[in-house]
């Protein structure tokens, strides 16, 4: 397998209950290279372009409005089967589903407000990675 990337946002509602640090341990520890990294915010604009394939299902206003409530931490991930493994590790969309030691299951509140995104094949890991990202700010 090769080493390839994925794209994670630690989402507004992790931010704002203090758990950066946490996640941020988490994804290390499970042997996740940080190759770039930043703390800012999604504009409407921005969260209705990211998450524009949701676009026609009945939560995507307050999908919206919660990406943007506050800031995010957004960053481009490196390891051996990035995609996939990172979607283990956080686990289900919502919590209450989610295994024993997922980020979502240790840090996520609903199933809307689930404190991490991860990008769901190779191709949308680049496309996002490159929404939040230019060349020059990826290490
Ligand atoms: P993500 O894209 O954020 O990594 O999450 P995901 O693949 O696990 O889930 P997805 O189906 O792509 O949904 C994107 C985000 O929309 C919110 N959501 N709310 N209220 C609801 O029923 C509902 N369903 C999804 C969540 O924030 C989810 O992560
Ligand atoms: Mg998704």
């Amino acid at each position: 397998m090769s080493t390839n990337r994925t794209f994670t946002m630690i989402k507004p509602d992790a931010v704002e209950n203090g758990h950066i640090g946490a996640i941020l341990e988490k994804i290390t520890a499970a042997g996740f290279k940080i190759v770039a990294m930043k703390y800012t915010q999604l504009s409407l604009r921005d969260a209705q372009e990211f998450y524009g394939v949701h676009r026609e299902r009945p939560f995507f206003g307050e999908l919206v409005e919660f990406m943007t409530r506050g800031p995010i931490v957004s960053a481009i991930l490196e390891k051996e089967n990035a995609v996939e493994d990172f979607r283990a590790l956080i686990g289900a969309t919502n919590p209450a589903d989610a295994a024993e030691g997922t980020i979502r299951k240790m840090f996520a509140t609903s199933i809307g407000e689930n404190a991490v995104h991860g990008s769901d094949s190779d191709e949308n890991a680049a496309i996002e990675g490159a929404f939040h990202f230019s060349g020059r700010e990826i290490y």
